[in-house]
C-alpha cells in the first residue's frame, strides 16, 4: 500500500528529474553514506553517536519495528523532543517505509488527536517525560479511538521491554530495508495553518532531499559545520533549511539544545566550538540582551553564521547581530509547504538587513498577485504565489482546503503578502491568513476560536494578533459570553481540552458584541486597530 497524495503533473515532475533535482532514491541515503564513518554525528548532553552508530541504531530499531508487523505504507504518530532519539527514529521509519507526523513536543491532546484522526497511524512513538504521557490514560483514549493503533513505544519508560531505548538495542539480525520510493511520502510535515484543523503536508523523498542538498550548498554546510540545533527538532527550519539534514548528509556535526535560552546554548556554543545554528527573531534578542548583560560575546567566539527565520526579522536587530555577536546573519524565510528563500551569505549588506532573500532553485517559480490572481509588477505588495521542486501540491486529504490554496496552474497561495525587490528577493510586507506568528510559533486563529466557543458561556470568540516588542505578535481573544467570565477560567478551560501552551491567548478581553464587515464576518483589523490604538495611548 502506498500512501495517496496530490502529484506533480508530470511534465514538471520529468523536468526536475532531467535537471538533477529528483534522485529517486530515498532519504535513508543520508546516513547511508556514512554508515562506516566515526565522526560524531549527534551530540545530545553527556552522549555522544557517530554516523556509524546512527546507522546501525536505526538499523536495530527499524528491525525491531519490522518483527512487530510494521510495514511500508504505514503511519505513525511521533512526539519526541530535542534528543538524539528524534533523528533515530525518523531514519528508523525511513529505512522501513513508515511516514510519520512528528509532533512539536509542545503539543497536546488536541493536537495529537487531530493528526491521529488525519493519518490512523499504526504506531505511536512518544516520551514518558512528556506531561500527557506520564500515565496510561491519553494512550488508552487513543487507542479506543483509533483502532489503527498496534504499538506503542515510549521513551524514559520504567519497563524492561518494548521501550524505545529496547527497541534500540535489540541486534538487527538480517534486516532487509523496505523503504518507500523516492517519489512516494517520507513524511508528514506540519502546517503553521489556519484551519479548525491543523493541516498535514505530504513531503516525499526527491522533494524534501532535493531541499536539503541545495539548502547545503546555499549555506556552506560541509563536514567541519557544527550546527545547534536550538528551535523544536520536528521543526521544518531545523529539519532541513538546511538542519539537522542538510549537516548529516555533509557529515558535519549536531548538537541538541532542549531550548534556544542564552544559559543554555552560550556554553554549549563555547564547548562544542559551534559554527552554525538556526533561530526565531526573539531568541535573537534574548542573546542580545544576555551579551549586554554578562558585557561579553566571547563564549560565541566560534559562530560563523546565525540563520534567523520564522518570523519578520526587524532591520535593527539585523544589524546588531552582525556587530554584536561578531558573525553573519543570514535570513531565511520557509514554509513546510516547501518554498525556502535565504539571502546568499555574499550578498550586500543591505540585501541582508532588508530582505528576505531568494528561493533555492532556478525552478521555484514565485510571483505576486493581486486580489483577483493578475500578476503585480516588482515593488508592489501582494500575495506571494509558488510551485517548485520541493512545492507541495496539496494537504493531505482535504481537497476543499486545498481548491482554496491553490490556483488552476497549480500555485500554491500561502497566506503571505510579499514584495520582489529589482534583483529578485523577497520582503515579507504582512499577512492574509488568519493565523497569529507569534515569534515564529503559528496559532490558527480558527482552531483557537472553536475550543473557546466549546465553553458554555462563550457565545462568539475572535483571536487577533497584537504587536509585542519581544514576540512580534501575541495573541488577544475578544470574547462574547452570556455572563461575565474571567480570563483564568477560559484559560483553564483551554487547558483541559488539551491544546499547546504557546496558543492560549496572551490577552483576554470582554466585550458585549464583536464588529463585524459589511458581509457579515468578524472585522478583524478593526480589532487589531482597537488594540493597536490602545498600546500607542498607553
Ligand atoms: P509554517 O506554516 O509553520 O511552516 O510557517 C510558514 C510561515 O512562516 C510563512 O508562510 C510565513 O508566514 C512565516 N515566515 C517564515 N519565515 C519568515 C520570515 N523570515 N519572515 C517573515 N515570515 C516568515
Ligand atoms: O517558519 C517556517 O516554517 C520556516 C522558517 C524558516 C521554515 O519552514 C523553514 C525555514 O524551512
Amino acid at each position: 500500500m502506498t500512501i495517496s497524495y496530490s502529484r506533480w503533473p508530470e511534465d514538471l515532475a520529468a523536468r526536475y528529474r532531467e535537471k538533477g533535482y529528483w534522485l529517486d532514491v530515498p532519504m535513508t541515503d543520508i546516513l547511508a553514506r556514512h554508515k562506516n564513518s566515526d565522526a560524531v554525528a549527534v551530540i545530545d548532553g553527556d552522549r555522544q553517536f557517530s554516523y556509524r552508530q546512527l546507522a546501525e541504531l536505526s538499523d536495530n530499531l527499524a528491525a525491531a519495528l519490522q518483527r512487530r508487523g510494521l510495514k511500508n505504507g504505514d503511519t505513525a504518530l511521533v512526539q519526541l523532543g530535542n534528543v538524539a532519539e528524534f533523528y533515530l527514529t525518523l531514519f528508523a521509519l525511513f529505512k522501513i517505509g513508515v511516514a510519520p507526523v512528528n509532533a512539536l513536543f509542545s503539543h497536546q491532546r488536541t493536537e495529537l488527536s487531530a493528526y491521529a484522526s488525519q493519518i490512523e497511524p499504526k504506531l505511536l512513538i512518544a516520551d514518558r517525560s512528556h506531561a500527557l504521557f506520564a500515565d496510561d490514560r491519553f494512550i488508552e483514549q487513543l487507542c479506543r479511538e483509533h483502532a489503527s493503533l498496534q504499538q506503542v513505544i515510549l521513551r524514559n519508560d520504567n519497563q524492561p521491554e518494548n521501550t524505545l531505548e529496547s527497541l534500540l538495542a535489540e541486534a538487527a539480525g538480517e534486516f532487509n530495508a523496505t523503504p518507500t520510493a523516492g517519489d512516494e511520502v517520507a513524511f508528514f510535515q506540519l502546517s503553521g495553518g489556519s484551519t479548525g484543523t491543523p493541516k498535514l503536508i505530504p513531503r516525499t523523498h526527491n522533494d524534501y532531499y532535493y531541499s536539503i542538498r541545495d539548502s547545503n550548498v546555499i549555506c556552506h554546510v560541509t563536514a567541519e559545520t557544527r550546527y545547534l540545533i536550538a528551535l523544536p527538532a520536528a521543526h521544518n527550519f531545523p529539519m532541513s533549511s538546511p538542519g539537522a539534514l542538510g549537516v548529516f548528509d555533509a557529515g558535519g556535526q549536531v548538537i541538541l539544545a532542549a531550548d534556544p535560552s542564552a544559559t543554555l546554548c552560550f556554553p554549549l556554543i563555547e564547548k562544542h566550538h559551534i559554527t552554525d545554528t538556526g533561530l526565531v527573531p526573539p531568541a535573537v534578542s534574548l542573546w542580545l540582551q544576555a551579551i549586554q548583560e554578562w558585557g561579553t560575546n566571547k563564549s560565541l567566539a566560534s559562530l560563523q553564521r546565525i540563520q534567523v527565520g520564522g518570523a519578520k526579522l526587524g532591520e535593527t536587530l539585523a544589524a546588531r547581530i552582525q556587530s554584536e555577536i561578531g558573525c553573519k546573519l543570514q535570513q531565511v524565510f520557509g514554509m513546510a509547504e516547501g518554498l525556502v528563500n535565504y539571502t546568499r551569505l555574499d550578498d550586500d549588506e543591505k540585501t541582508i538587513l532588508t530582505t528576505q532573500g531568494r528561493p533555492i532553485s532556478p525552478d521555484d517559480e514565485v510571483w505576486v498577485a493581486d486580489e483577483n490572481g493578475n500578476p503585480l509588477p516588482v515593488g508592489a505588495v501582494g500575495r506571494l504565489m509558488t510551485r517548485g521542486p520541493y512545492t507541495f501540491r496539496g494537504y493531505y486529504n482535504s481537497p476543499e482546503h486545498n481548491a482554496a490554496s491553490f490556483d488552476e496552474n497549480g500555485f500554491y497561495c500561502s497566506g503571505d503578502l510579499i514584495e520582489m525587490t529589482p534583483d529578485g528577493n523577497i520582503i515579507v510586507q504582512g499577512r492574509e491568513k488568519d493565523q497569529i506568528n507569534r515569534g515564529g510559533e503559528k496559532i490558527a486563529a480558527e482552531e483557537i476560536e472553536n475550543l473557546l466557543q466549546r465553553h458554555p458561556d462563550v457565545i462568539h470568540a475572535a483571536l487577533v494578533s497584537m504587536n509585542d516588542e519581544l514576540m512580534g505578535e501575541k495573541s488577544c481573544a475578544f470574547i462574547v459570553a452570556s455572563q461575565p467570565i474571567k480570563p483564568v477560567v477560559l484559560r483553564r478551560h483551554l487547558r483541559e481540552l488539551g491544546v499547546a501552551e504557546f496558543k492560549l491567548p496572551d490577552r483576554i478581553t470582554c466585550v458585549d458584541a464583536l464588529p463585524l464587515t459589511p458581509v457579515g464576518k468578524v472585522d478583524k483589523k478593526r480589532l487589531r486597530q482597537q488594540l493597536a490604538d490602545q498600546q500607542a495611548q498607553a
